[in-house]
């Protein structure tokens, strides 16, 4: 299959062609460097018997557990705020704050200053549902969020690829009936696999080059293969952004944002937050290791099959 990949420099193409598709591609754009530093500091905590973090496939967290050609089970969620562990959590940041991807986000908002929402790091593929991100976060108003999946290393046809249903960002909305709680997730994961019925949306995989970025639109329906061959991992970064003169959809209150190096990025969550964050995942490990307490949901294919 031919992927269409554009340079950061055809501006009008990237904003036609995530129009038309709900996505785009656009390669070599996140600096080789950046990507280095992330790889040696993630070995580190990967290693380590005390880092904990909250993992993203099973909301719950979750301790390191390597596969036997060493690649973490579970993906993280929100690594970049793991204050406690500053040069992980900062060789992330680094890496989405990065002077390309706000290029990148400007040519698709229209607007230079952003707020990331969220972000995920995946090494092992944990195998995500098919799902529309406006039904967890977005904007406010709506569909003007920008999600972002980064490659960190040259990714393997087996390797579990992230994958994308163009078109399907002009098909129906599911929305979730609560903001404060995602109890109707099941019923969910069953419309959007009816909607894909529906639409007969093809499924476009994307066995990525290392620096390569996707861009999609929280409407478009997405997820990501299960791991084929157990020698490839997909270490891959994902993130949130929405235009900083909107507001995040679900959120209460007008949330506090931290600085980054890039003047035009900021993050939700304050420097203080985070650290309570980090410190509680040490408190929920280990309430949950005595309670033997499941996650609110999950996000793995295997868990629906
Ligand atoms: O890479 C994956 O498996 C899923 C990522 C995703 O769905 C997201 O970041 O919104
Ligand atoms: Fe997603």
């Amino acid at each position: 299959m031919l992927l269409t990949k554009l340079s950061i420099s055809e501006k009008l193409a990237i904003k036609e062609y995530y129009d038309s598709y709900g996505y785009v591609i656009i390669e070599n754009l996140l600096s080789q460097s950046k990507i280095e530093e992330f790889l040696i500091s993630y070995e580190i905590v990967k290693h380590s018997s005390s880092f904990v973090f909250f993992s993203q496939d099973t909301h719950l967290p979750s301790r390191p557990r390597l596969t036997p050609e060493g690649f973490i089970e579970n993906s993280m969620l929100n690594p970049a705020s793991l204050k406690l562990w500053k040069q992980f959590s900062q060789s992330v940041e680094e890496c989405l704050v990065d002077e390309g991807i706000t290029t990148a986000l400007s040519i698709l908002s229209g607007v230079s200053k952003h707020v990331m929402m969220q972000n995920m790091f995946f090494d092992k593929s944990t195998g995500t549902i098919e799902h529309q991100d406006h039904y967890y976060l977005d904007s406010d108003p709506p569909g003007r969020m920008i999600a972002v999946w980064y490659a960190l290393e040259d990714i393997h046809k087996d390797a579990g690829c992230f994958f994308v249903l163009p078109g399907s960002h002009k098909g129906k909305v599911v929305q979730r009936k609560s903001a404060s709680n995602f109890s109707d997730h099941d019923a969910f994961v069953k419309e959007i696999a009816h909607l894909i019925n529906e639409g007969k949306y093809e499924y476009r995989s994307f066995p990525l080059k290392k620096g390569d970025v996707l861009f999609w639109h929280p409407y478009t329906i997405h997820g990501a293969y299960n791991n084929r061959d157990p020698r490839f991992s997909r270490k891959s970064l994902t993130a949130h952004y929405y235009p900083a003169n909107l507001n995040p959809l679900y959120a209460g209150t007008i949330p506090t944002v931290r600085k980054t190096s890039n003047s035009n990025i900021s993050i939700l969550g304050s420097e203080r937050e985070c650290y309570v964050s980090n410190v509680m995942h040490y408190v929920r490990y280990i309430a949950n290791y005595i309670r033997g307490r499941g996650p609110d949901y999950d996000m793995r294919r295997n868990s629906y099959e």
